[in-house]
């Protein structure tokens, strides 16, 4: 990369948009000019790795989300041009972290699955495997979240106010979408994905739903303005905002219009791919194209795909169903009941007719295939697409799809053993496990360049970064002084930044020299935020009987964004905000603890949380959590794990070792066994210090007005509300553990060059939840590719 080039090309392009010099434009323009600059720098090896994917078999995957955060930081790093780049502004009298500082997240995503679908973008760039990925291009991402009165308050996000330097718009690979009701084009943005080194460039190919004209003039000339302007917005609605729930919900129109225009615009480009490459024999499709869905969003590609074969290709239903068979898998990321997608059938029918029958004929030949079993209609029931008005997508995504996978092995065990088991028994071949994985890039070479340095020092190269199971061989230091001090004072300087940050961000000042302990996820009840919550009030109350407590001093470290229909997830983020004022209050208490919620938690907070994380609390009920990608995370920049056994920690666990980890609770079995005669009053019954804790909710301890704001969590809780039995996650009944398990975290942390080792053995042990070796998986173990060479 050129220096002087860069650099011409950023006084052109702030002479062109701006009308001034780089040395006057604003941190905005920089980064503006600074990221149009490494695109004109990347487009001919883009267009090289786009030629080199005409002649092999490639993978498309499909998802409503991309978590894809900042894009330039990462770009850097990955063109291995960070430091060069930082020099070079340095020239210019700019600071490039300043620079970072002003872009803002592409939050096209709500969490774990948006992030993973990101991380896999990344890998398999890295990774040299011919993959595209295909999603939306919301104009508002995920709402951005701060608290007014000590509530969440929504706002929205205007991703693309300073514009969008990182996508090209393709008007040319436009497509048409029809519904029954309109019709819309989508337009392609193509996203760069630079794999690590530069060498390889993949694309994300986000659709933006657009009128076919921008104003009908016969209304307007009629002075209907405002009909005029209503077939605009409904259409630009189609991508207006990605829906802020991460699990329920149901029925909404738009939602399903959203679906449909992601799979229509996508299954379109694909076949228009394909018959420009091998014609118009569609026999072959499989064997040029693997489609992975990303949970049941894009399922509708599948009846889509159907539809173009029979409709405009020519093609019978049997032979376009024997091909989707051939292309589709799906993986899903939930065992949560509710979160699996139904949707009401006569929806459907009316929004997309033709989809329907289709449908109907997908589900009829899945009836003849276990008829011919000698499958009873009792049985053949449990199986059914369409089934009491309802259409079952993951039905849909099993019986066509060559390939199901569950995302840690726990999750898939239970997925075949009880969640899905009839499927399992009707297919157990195609049921795999592919454990999640997160990019060792972003989550360490960029978050955390002090500890990347250390290592590429230590390890004598770079090369862990593209192979993170080189990492074992820092297990060698595990008793080097040196390495251990230096890891601790890494840590230091990361608790110190995110301090900074949090004085800036947040105003409150909090102690690096303190235990930082960290929760950050989405907010669920299933998370268990509150058990968290419960056990800081107990911690308070103990400490206020005794002041001498034996106890490091610990800050509490939360980042949650609740789905703003979520009444209950709102009322945790307010008790816990309610119980840090409360400690703030409390002299005696407020110099040993302190609780810190984080206003607008998002991959560039976690890119400054996660290096300063002492410990990792993931704490979900067992059986719930599929499986986390934050664990991975936090462990990657050496936080031992505070969790149940649970979703990937229990391969966390394994891979880091039981002593290295806090593990506790109850597993799976347990909770099997306790469902049905659980009654947790008998906890509050026989635990005073349980009893204290829950009290506090309603007796003014927490709502000194007395609102009785907290009395719904308190019922929740040992009484049960709206027909749900109480305390379904279990909270009272990890109590115990928790407390016991938290207890050890704090005799542990004394000695602090114990503490270094654990957290070594955890970055040493951290390789095996790499998203390359997960793209690898699948690449090799579903879609059958390989990496151009
Ligand atoms: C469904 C219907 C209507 C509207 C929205 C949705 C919806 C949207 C997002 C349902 C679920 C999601 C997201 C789910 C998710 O993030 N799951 C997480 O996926 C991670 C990656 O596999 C896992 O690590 C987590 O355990 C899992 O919770």
């Amino acid at each position: 990369m050129e220096k002087q080039s860069i650099k011409e090309y950023m006084e052109m392009y702030c002479k062109m948009t701006y009308g001034k010099t780089v040395k006057h434009a604003t941190t905005a323009e920089v980064w503006s000019a600074l990221s149009t600059a490494i695109m004109s720098q990347i487009v001919d090896r883009w267009y090289v790795t786009n030629k080199a994917y005409k002649s092999q078999k490639m993978a498309f995957y499909i998802s409503a989300e991309y978590l894809m955060g900042r894009a330039l930081g990462n770009n850097l790093i990955n063109l291995q041009e960070y430091d060069q780049v930082k020099d070079l502004l340095k020239e210019l009298n700019i600071n490039l972290n300043e620079v970072e500082e002003m872009e803002e997240d592409a939050a096209l995503g709500n969490g774990g699955l948006g992030r993973l679908a990101a991380c896999f973008m990344d890998s398999s760039a890295t990774m040299h495997l011919p993959v595209q990925g295909y999603g939306l291009r919301y104009r508002n991402g995920l709402f951005k979240q701060c608290f007014k009165n000590g509530e969440q308050v929504e706002e929205a996000d205007e991703w693309l106010k300073y514009g969008d330097p990182w996508s090209i718009r393709k008007e040319a690979d436009m497509v048409y979408i029809n519904f029954s009701d309109m019709k819309v084009k989508a337009i392609p943005y193509d996203v760069p994905i630079i794999g690590f080194g530069g060498a390889t460039i993949n694309t994300l190919r986000l659709w933006q739903a657009e009128p076919l004209c921008e104003f009908d003039f016969n209304l307007y000339n009629n002075q209907q303005y405002d009909k005029a302007l209503e077939q605009k917005n409904r259409t630009e609605d189609i991508t207006r905002v990605l829906y802020p729930n991460d699990s329920t919900e149901q029925g909404k129109l738009l939602r399903l219009r959203q679906q449909y225009f992601l799979v229509s615009a996508s299954v379109q480009d694909m076949v228009r791919d394909f018959k420009r490459r091998h014609g118009n024999v569609f026999d072959d499709f499989a064997k040029w194209h693997a489609v992975q869905l990303n949970d049941t969003h894009p399922v509708l590609a599948i009846p889509e795909f159907i539809r173009i074969l029979v409709d405009e290709e020519g093609e019978s239903f049997e032979k376009a169903l024997g091909t989707a068979r051939k292309v589709f898998a799906y993986t899903n990321h939930t065992i949560l009941q509710e979160a699996l997608e139904k949707w009401d059938a006569y929806l459907m029918q009316k929004l997309f007719p033709r989809i329907y029958q289709i449908i109907e004929q997908i589900d009829a030949a899945l009836v003849q295939e276990l008829r011919e079993k000698g499958y009873s209609d009792d049985r053949i029931n449990m199986y059914h697409i369409i089934k009491e008005g309802k259409v079952h997508m993951a039905h849909m995504a099993i019986y066509v799809g060559f390939a199901i996978n569950g995302v840690a092995k726990l999750h898939t065990e239970i997925l075949k053993n009880t969640e899905l088991h009839h499927w399992y028994e009707l297919y157990p071949y195609k049921f795999q496990n592919k454990t999640n994985g997160i990019t060792p890039r972003r989550w360490l070479v960029l978050a955390n360049q002090e500890l990347s340095s250390l290592i590429t020092e230590k390890l004598g190269s770079n090369e862990w970064m593209m192979d993170l199971s080189l990492l074992k061989q820092l297990t060698k230091f595990v008793e080097d002084d040196e390495v251990l001090e230096r890891l601790q004072s890494i840590k230091y300087t990361k608790k110190c930044q995110l301090a900074e940050c949090i004085k800036a961000r947040e105003g409150i000042e909090i102690d690096p020299n303190s235990l930082f302990d960290v929760q950050v996820k989405r907010l669920h009840e299933y998370k268990r935020q509150l058990l968290n919550a419960m056990y800081i009030l107990d911690l308070y109350f103990r400490l206020k009987e005794n002041p001498n407590l034996d106890i490091p001093k610990v800050t509490f470290i939360f980042g949650a964004k609740a789905f703003p229909g979520y009444y209950r997830a709102k009322s945790v983020i307010k008790l816990i905000l309610a119980i840090g004022d409360l400690i703030n209050r409390t002299p005696e208490v407020k110099d040993k603890i302190q609780v810190v919620f984080v206003t607008n938690y998002s991959v560039s907070y976690a890119e400054r949380i996660i290096p300063a994380a002492d410990l990792s609390k993931q704490i979900s009920t067992a059986g719930k959590e599929a499986s986390g990608t934050g664990n991975m995370k936090l462990m990657l920049n050496g936080a031992p794990t505070f969790g149940t056994y649970d979703g990937a920690n229990v391969e966390i666990v394994a891979e880091s070792g039981e002593e290295n980890n806090f593990i506790f609770g109850l597993r799976v079995e347990d909770i099997n066994n306790l469902r049905n005669n659980y009654n947790p009053k008998e906890y509050y019954d026989k635990s005073p210090d349980l009893k204290r804790v829950l009290d506090a909710f309603i007796d003014g301890t927490l709502d000194p007005a007395n609102t009785g704001c907290f009395r719904d969590l308190y019922e929740a809780l040992l009484v049960g509300k709206n027909w749900e039995r109480p305390d379904q996650y279990y909270l009272l009944a990890d109590f115990k553990a928790f407390k016991a398990m938290q207890d050890k975290v704090f005799e542990c942390y004394k000695d602090r060059r114990k503490w270094a080792q654990m957290s070594l053995m955890n970055i040493a042990n951290s390789g095996a939840f790499s998203s390359d070796r997960t793209i690898m998986q699948y690449a090799s173990e579903i879609w059958g590719i390989s990496p151009i060479s």
